[in-house]
């Protein structure tokens, strides 16, 4: 805990964890363009809600863009390169999504961000993402950045061990949060969304989480 950060209405500074950025309304200036992009992933990959691998249906619904989506199973949890749904490939990362991510990754401090794979997540009211961790990545020394659109939700960021207790983050529409290094691999999770109307995206929260899943090009000396 060394960032100080305050939010907007709040009184006093909230520590960050190191290794977070938030990089508060970044996605506002071209958030057409984003929810146009989101739009036609949409349309070739509906949200659908995945088991998890005890059968339950998740709560929060979930697509994919890119080369690899995330995917949730009887099986297991593991990046596939064809939506199980349609049998396609998943739709192509889209540029402006790419590139607000590359863009965030930057001013983070992360110089060469490759991002190969999105995750697009959908809460309805009440719907919320219990404590775990991202490890299904080969690549943990890349950043994962986030994008929050919709209605507010409160992020719970717990430590290395599921037995710490979280820190709740408010993530609004229109923040960006790039997390590396040391919490790469923290405990983390999504408090249940509160009903409201968003002017924008009505009775829901989108998440979309761009990483590097496969391993990063090796790289070269000098470079
Ligand atoms: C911190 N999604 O899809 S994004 C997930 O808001 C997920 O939908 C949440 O956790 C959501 O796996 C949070 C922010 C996030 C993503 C990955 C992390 C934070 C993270 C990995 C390590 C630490
Ligand atoms: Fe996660």
């Amino acid at each position: 805990m060394h960032e100080l950060d305050l939010f907007p209405g709040e009184s006093a500074p909230l520590p960050l964890p190191s290794g977070l950025r938030r990089l508060a309304g970044f996605a506002l200036p071209g958030q057409e363009a984003l929810l146009a992009a989101i739009a036609g992933v949409l349309n070739a990959a509906p949200f659908r809600h995945m088991s998890t691998p005890g059968g339950r249906p998740m709560s929060v619904a979930m697509t994919n863009c890119g080369a690899l989506g995330w995917i949730s199973d009887r099986l297991g949890y593991r990046y596939a390169a064809h939506d199980p749904q349609s049998g396609q490939s998943w739709p192509p990362l889209p540029a402006v999504i790419r590139e607000l991510a590359v863009a965030a990754a930057e001013q983070a401090g992360y110089a060469a961000f490759d991002p190969d794979v999105c995750l697009i997540n959908r809460y309805a009211p009440g719907a919320r993402m219990s404590l775990h961790q991202d490890r299904d990545e080969r690549d943990l020394q890349a950043p994962i950045v986030s994008i929050s659109l919709g209605l507010p939700a409160v992020f719970l960021f717990g430590g290395l061990q599921r037995r710490e207790r979280p820190v709740r983050i408010p993530l609004r529409h229109g923040d960006v949060l790039v997390w590396g290094g040391p919490v790469r691999l923290a405990y983390h999770g999504v408090a249940p969304v509160q009903d409201g109307q968003h002017p924008r995206l009505g009775r829901e929260r989108i998440n979309l989480t761009l990483r590097r899943a496969r391993e990063s090009a090796p790289k070269l000396n000098g470079s």
